[in-house]
């Protein structure tokens, strides 16, 4: 089978803390693809919250203080699902349909490592919202880059000011941290990256993890 048939509908998915390199790295994927002679115009993008017009809103209230109310931890797990089921059905599904490659900026793990491990949400009770959201719907293929996260929000700090999630203490991220650690290493079609590297060494092992990936197909 072509290299191009055996990609097409696939969703790679991109996880990783603040400042880890994650729109960094949708790049390296991008020049694999193209390498790998899939045609840019069969390459969807997106990214969490976010992607529809709907969604993208979500976004703006998940990030930002858009009135002066405190967004419960409950409502901002709720609020994650709400635009994820918006995204999976108006754009990546049919996307797999036209036989596009979907590359995701965060996907489902985000909600069970910032909800279910930074602010403490059950995480069962966070695996039993996905089932009633998105059912048996998942990543193709997840790469995890993991950063220490007082180097990740200084790389975040260089880029602007910090939105309401990234502004929380340190506790918080070694917690979420902790989620995507264990949720990579139970997961045979997922992979940790060391992020702390420079970006030539991080594209060099994107390049050799998503080889090893493509080999199995
Ligand atoms: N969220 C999201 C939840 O709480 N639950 C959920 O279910 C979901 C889906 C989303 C926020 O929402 C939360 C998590 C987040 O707080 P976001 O914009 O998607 O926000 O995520 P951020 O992590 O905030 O995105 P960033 O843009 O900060 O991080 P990236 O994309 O990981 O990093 P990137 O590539 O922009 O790089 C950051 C800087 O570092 C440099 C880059 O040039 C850039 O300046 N850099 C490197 N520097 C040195 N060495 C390297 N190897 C480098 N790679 C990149």
């Amino acid at each position: 089978m072509a290299v191009t048939d055996k990609l097409a509908g696939k969703f790679i998915v991109i996880e990783g803390l603040e400042g880890a390199g994650k729109s960094t790295a949708i790049s390296y994927i991008a020049k694999w693809l193209a390498k790998n002679n899939m045609p840019s115009e069969q390459i969807t993008y997106t990214r969490e919250p976010g992607g529809t017009e709907l969604a993208e809103r979500i976004r703006d209230i998940v990030k930002m203080d858009v009135v002066g109310e405190t967004l419960k931890d409950k409502a901002e797990l709720l609020l994650m699902y709400a635009a994820r089921v918006q995204l999976v059905e108006h754009v990546i599904k049919p996307a797999q349909n036209n036989q596009h490659v979907v590359i995701g900026d965060r996907h489902n793990w985000s909600s069970l490592a910032y909800q279910g491990g930074g602010r403490g949400i059950d995480l069962q009770l966070i695996e039993d919202i996905k089932q009633v959201s998105l059912g048996d719907f998942k990543a193709d293929f997840t790469l995890y880059l993991d950063i220490d996260p007082e180097l990740g929000l200084s790389r975040a700090r260089g880029r602007g000011e910090l939105d309401r999630i990234e502004r929380l203490a340190i506790d918080f991220f070694e917690r979420t941290r902790q989620v995507f650690l264990s949720l990579t290493k139970a997961e045979k079609n997922a992979v940790t990256i060391d992020a702390s590297e420079t970006p030539e060494l991080v594209e060099k092992a994107i390049f050799k993890q998503l080889d090893n990936w493509l080999a199995r197909l």
